[in-house]
């Protein structure tokens, strides 16, 4: 079966053969224009995903099993009765970039249509709502201008604020098997030194937002060395008054704290290579001057012509597999439906189209305001799907006193428990990835579908047949959709209706398509490879506009929180760990969330590399394992967002970042706040290995996860450890505890084989974990040796895992790289494998070289 990803915005085709009811192999789809057969690590490993562990299987009404009938009947019900005494406003649905177009539309249509408030919202809002915002000032609409063609194009690919080697893994190998084709240069804009800088031509170590300077100040450059697109500027760009009067003239490169020598070196790139690229992702939009910054990019494109020709363009890449899908139907508060506004003209079109007793007055409340409504006891009903907001909203504690509060939570995942679900009067089960039916669209606006190889498992339903089943209890007319194919031809429907060519987004070609054809439906791309060649602009004289932009310092610096803290994503994890915390090989990447800091600053701070850390900002607090690593500025800490409280109780990086968001896009600035950090020096450390997944220890840290045979629990906590053997399994035990010197030893084997053991010590001396791990698998255990914490004959400890595709350790490379003398990416690969499956692992393979090369792919 041909699908997509369930993952990133690259959109990656993907064949899955079922193997088994819940068993698949998974390959690339070499036919697929956005991937050609590549996929990386998570992509990879999707089929150890599909299993039913944890799954939600039928509709809950508290902690009670209901049918599907009396769930949706409550659903109505309670919506009916909250809008009758309160109005539509008091009513929201907070959405996702994971849902698929059809169902993002079905839940727009209800919400703006016919309850009549534009009340739904996404966590797109928390993603890419300040590309979206800039696009519209720029391009007078949401409008992606480039393609992954124009990556194969360009002689210059600026990365700004983009993890792309982890992040956007196969987008990352197209570049560098362009750089290795055609020498394509590259440089990384962004305030760690990640794998991706590590492999830049240049690499720029901002200071934390200071882009919108770096950018304006290239483009006062560019126009003093007389390089401005005189033509374009006349022809296609409007520039407001006063406009180049905004430019900065001096102290960029102290803004942005880097070498004057090194600032130049950027701009001469730019000024040499006409043929740019830039692609920004989170480092951009993610700030309170997220809007700036890309408007700051896309003004440099605009004058200097940098744009609707190949291999020129600003490039907003997408985080989620279906966050441009949700743009397109309006699924966030601030549009309406298929591209349109809120003037009453566009009003008027929709509610006609929908044939809708109703539209909803203006834009809805975005997403940090919506949480701060429920709190506040004016949103009394929300239906949140496919997301998780007590993990993922800015200042999650707020966002959970604001679940707490609000008296009617539906909550629609696949999951049974998440931190979300925790609130929910009503969970409804839905279809995950391999089982859900429709459509996704990637970075590059390609269309592709989703497609199902597995049953729905237990009573789970697609999310937009339950959104159409609440509609119709409602009374509402308009929602008697047969399947995915007939929400998808009304959508394209509504792209082309009264369009008359006013919006770039029109796909209504599709409106007639058959359910045969759909099955079979192949990638397209709206707005074609380039939009904007040979086009207008859509606003209303058709020209771009330029946006004056200044850098504005940040005056939130407060006593007592002397560091920047900047949170981000794991190569390997997806988000809330909720689907790749199920896959053992992807978990084996980062096994604890780090928080990484200058070596300076960790001994200033008296934190101990691989010691604990307590990081605090003024919204919460939480601990994270000490990494200490010069790729990070002095005084700035990164945390990532991945652990929640079903894996951890510490590596909350969500209670760390306060609501403040970009004035433009409302959405939040998660990268930059003020934040402190001191050691926590526990009285005891331990880890755990079980067969089983065990309750969640009671201790001050402890995080969780996936292994070959089981899992992983590290420990750390004060006073007495000895209640920590409750979490052992009923068995034989093996113990060996000296109360008095705190160290703990026990392991339960059954029938020959490891249930579990637990380790604890008030020093250090530890054992390794990973023999110990392995031992969970083995038919032999012994006890004794399991005691030791070692084997009789002990083996070379291959250190962490780098690539997951051939369980290949850090050690087992150093040695390799040694011994045989190997200088290259691919003499790895030929000697021991490494590297030659995903890819994903090849930049960090490469940061171990002796001497690195150009290029690898
Ligand atoms: N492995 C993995 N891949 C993913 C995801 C995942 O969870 N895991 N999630 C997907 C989603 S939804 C998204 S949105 C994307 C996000 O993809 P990315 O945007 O690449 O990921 P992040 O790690 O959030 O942030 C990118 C970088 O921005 C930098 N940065 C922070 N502040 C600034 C600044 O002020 N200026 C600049 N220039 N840079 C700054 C950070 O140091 C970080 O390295 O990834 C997608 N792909
Ligand atoms: N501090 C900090 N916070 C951040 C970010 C950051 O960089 N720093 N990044 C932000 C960004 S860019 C993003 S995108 C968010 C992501 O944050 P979330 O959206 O909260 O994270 P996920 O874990 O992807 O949650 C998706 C949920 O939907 C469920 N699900 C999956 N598929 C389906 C489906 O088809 N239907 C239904 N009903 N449920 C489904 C999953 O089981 C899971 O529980 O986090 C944001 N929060
Ligand atoms: S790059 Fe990886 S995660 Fe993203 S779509 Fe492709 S295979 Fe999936
Ligand atoms: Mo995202």
């Amino acid at each position: 079966m041909r699908t997509t990803c369930a993952y990133c915005g690259v959109g990656c085709g993907v064949v899955a053969t079922r193997a088994g009811e819940r068993t698949a192999m998974i390959a690339g789809d070499p036919g697929h224009p956005a991937n050609f057969g590549k996929l990386c690590s998570k992509g990879t490993h999707l089929g150890e995903t599909i299993g039913l562990e944890g799954r939600l299987l039928h509709p809950m009404i508290g902690s009670r099993r209901a049918a599907w009938d009396e769930a949706l009947d409550v659903v109505a019900s309670r919506f009916a009765a909250t809008i009758a005494e309160h109005g539509p406003d008091s009513v929201a649905f907070y959405a996702s970039g994971q849902m698929l177009t059809e169902d993002y539309y079905v839940a727009n249509k209800l919400m703006k249509g016919f309850i009549g408030t534009a009340n739904i919202d996404t966590n797109s809002r928390l993603c890419m709502a300040s590309a979206v915002a800039a696009h519209v000032r720029a391009f007078g609409e949401d409008i992606v201008p480039c393609s992954y063609d124009d990556l194969d194009a360009a002689d210059l690919i600026v990365l700004v604020g983009s993890n792309t080697a982890w992040c956007h893994p196969v987008i990352w190998q197209r570049i560098e098997a362009a750089r290795a084709a055609r020498g394509t240069k590259l440089v990384v804009i962004d305030p760690r030194r990640t794998e991706t800088a590590e492999r830049a031509d240049l690499h720029l170590a901002i200071a934390p937002d200071s882009d919108v300077a770096l950018f304006a100040g290239l483009l006062a450059h560019m126009r003093a060395t007389w390089r401005l697109d005189g033509r374009a500027l006349a022809e296609r760009v409007a520039v407001p008054d006063g406009f180049w009067k905004s430019l900065p003239t001096d102290s960029v490169a102290r803004i942005c704290d880097v070498t004057p020598a090194d600032l130049h070196a950027f701009y001469d790139l730019f000024a040499e290579h006409p043929r740019t690229i830039t692609l920004f992702s989170q480092g951009v939009n993610q700030s309170t001057s997220g809007t700036d910054k890309a408007n700051a990019i896309i003004n440099l494109h605009l004058a200097t012509g940098r744009i609707g020709k190949p291999g020129a363009g600003p490039f907003s890449i997408t985080g989620q597999p279906n966050a441009m899908g949700g743009r397109e139907v309006g699924g966030l508060a601030s549009t309406l439906a298929a591209h349109m506004g809120f003037s009453d003209a566009e009003r008027d079109r929709a509610q006609r189209f929908w044939r809708s007793p109703t539209i909803c007055s203006g834009p809805g409340l975005k997403a940090v305001d919506m949480f701060d409504a429920m709190a506040k006891g004016k949103i009394k009903a929300v239906w949140i799907m496919a997301t998780n907001p007590a993990v993922s909203m800015p200042d999650a504690r707020m966002a959970r006193v604001a679940l707490a509060n609000c008296p009617f939570v539906v909550v629609s995942d696949c999951i049974a428990e998440t931190d979300t679900a925790r609130y929910a009067q009503v969970k409804l089960p839905a279809l995950g990835w391999g089982e859900k039916d429709g459509t996704v669209t990637n970075s590059e606006r390609r269309v592709s579908r989703q497609r199902a190889f597995l049953d729905a498992p237990g009573e789970a339903r697609a999310d937009w047949s339950a959104v159409a089943e609440v509609a119709r209890r409602m009374g509402f007319a308009g929602f008697d959709f047969a399947n995915a194919a007939s929400v998808f031809r009304e959508f394209a429907a509504q792209t082309g209706f009264e369009n008359h060519g006013t919006r770039v987004l029109d796909i209504s070609d599709h409106a007639t398509i058959t359910d045969a054809a759909y099955a079979e439906m192949a990638p397209f791309q709206w707005g074609g490879a380039s939009p904007f060649v040979g086009r207008a602009f859509s606003t209303p004289d058709g020209k771009a506009r330029l946006v004056p932009v200044v850098h504005v310092p940040r005056d939130d610096a407060m006593r007592g929180y002397p560091l920047r803290l900047n949170t981000g994503r794991y190569r390997d994890q997806w988000h809330t760990m909720t689907r790749t915390g199920l896959s053992p090989k992807l978990s084996q990447h980062r096994r604890e969330p780090l928080v990484e800091v200058h070596p300076d600053t960790a001994r200033r701070l008296g934190l101990a590399d691989g010691g604990l850390a307590r990081v605090e900002t003024p919204h919460g607090a939480s601990t994270f394992r000490v990494a200490a690593t010069a790729d990070q500025r002095r005084q700035e800490l990164f945390v990532p967002i991945h652990w929640s409280d079903q894996t951890s109780a510490g590596g909350r990086a969500g209670l760390l970042p306060g609501q403040d968001r970009d004035p433009h896009s409302g959405q939040p600035g998660f990268k930059n706040t003020p934040a402190t950090a001191r050691a926590y020096k526990p009285g005891w450390t331990g880890f755990l290995v079980s067969a089983e997944r065990t309750a969640p220890p009671e201790c001050a840290y402890w995080t969780r996860v996936r292994t070959a045979h089981g899992w992983l629990t590290e420990l750390a906590g004060d006073g007495d450890p000895a209640a920590l053997t409750a979490l052992l399994p009923p068995g034989e035990r093996a113990e060996m505890i000296d109360t008095r010197r705190g160290v703990i030893r026990a392991a339960v084997v059954a029938d020959g084989r490891l249930q579990a053991a637990l380790f604890v010590s008030r020093g250090t001396g530890l054992p390794p974990r990973d023999w110990l791990l392995a031992q969970l698998g083995a038919a032999d255990a012994a006890a004794f040796e399991i005691l030791a914490g070692r084997p009789a004959m002990p083996a070379p400890d291959r250190g962490a895992i780098v690539c997951v595709c051939f369980d290949i350790g850090l050690n087992t490379l150093l040695a390799a790289i040694t011994d045989r003398r190997l200088v290259s990416v691919e003499a790895v690969g030929a000697a021991i494998n490494a590297g030659t499956n995903c890819g994903s692992c090849r930049p960090a393979i490469a940061k171990l070289l002796p001497k690195q090369e150009v290029a690898y792919v």
